[in-house]
């Protein structure tokens, strides 16, 4: 049920560095909390997989942030609603992040950001979208969903 990107691109090493640069803020969500969620998201796919995950400066393998409209990599985002995030396939870890929706960090009110950087992550990890509803790689925003599903780990040892 799960997918890999055409070619099944992957990293070449499990130890990855990760960084935050935004070029927008969202005042919902202050810089600790997007780090927190972030954080969480990371150590989920780490549980599961051969990854290690550990803070750095940019340049690091996985850069996250929050980004408004046109933001220099040729996929603007569209505003409130419709897309959410996007998040490049190995070996460019960018993450990105619209600044425009509406983020919660305590599911409430609004997307759950660590929800979709759980989902984002495994973009950067490798994965494509997931027939499968309890993947977090289901391409559907179905509520809080703050843990892998079994089709998620499944896909990610069958990469690596
Ligand atoms: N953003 C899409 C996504 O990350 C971007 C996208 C569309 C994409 N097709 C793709 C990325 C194929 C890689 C490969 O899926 S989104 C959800 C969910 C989005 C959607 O804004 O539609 C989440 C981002 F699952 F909730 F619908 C994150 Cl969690
Ligand atoms: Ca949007
Ligand atoms: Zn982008
Ligand atoms: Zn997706």
């Amino acid at each position: 049920n799960y997918s890999f990107f055409p070619g099944s691109p992957k990293w070449r090493k499990f130890a990855l560095t990760y960084a935050q640069q935004s070029s927008a803020s969202v005042p919902s969500v202050s810089i600790n909390a997007f780090k927190q969620a972030a954080d969480n998201a990371l150590r989920t796919w780490a549980a599961d997989s051969k990854f290690t995950f550990r803070e750095s400066r940019v340049p690091a393998d996985i850069v996250y942030g929050f980004h408004r409209r046109d933001h220099g990599d040729g996929y603007p985002f569209d505003g409130p609603g419709q897309v959410l995030a996007h998040a490049f396939a190995p070996q460019n870890g960018r993450c990105h992040f619209d600044g425009e929706e509406q983020w919660t960090t305590n599911g409430q009110g609004g997307i759950d950001l660590e929800t979709v950087c759980l989902h984002e992550y495994g973009h950067n990890l490798g994965l494509g979208h997931s027939r499968d509803t309890k993947a977090i790689m289901y391409p559907s925003y179905t509520g809080v969903k703050r843990s892998l599903g079994q089709d998620d780990i499944n896909g990610i040892q069958a990469l690596y």
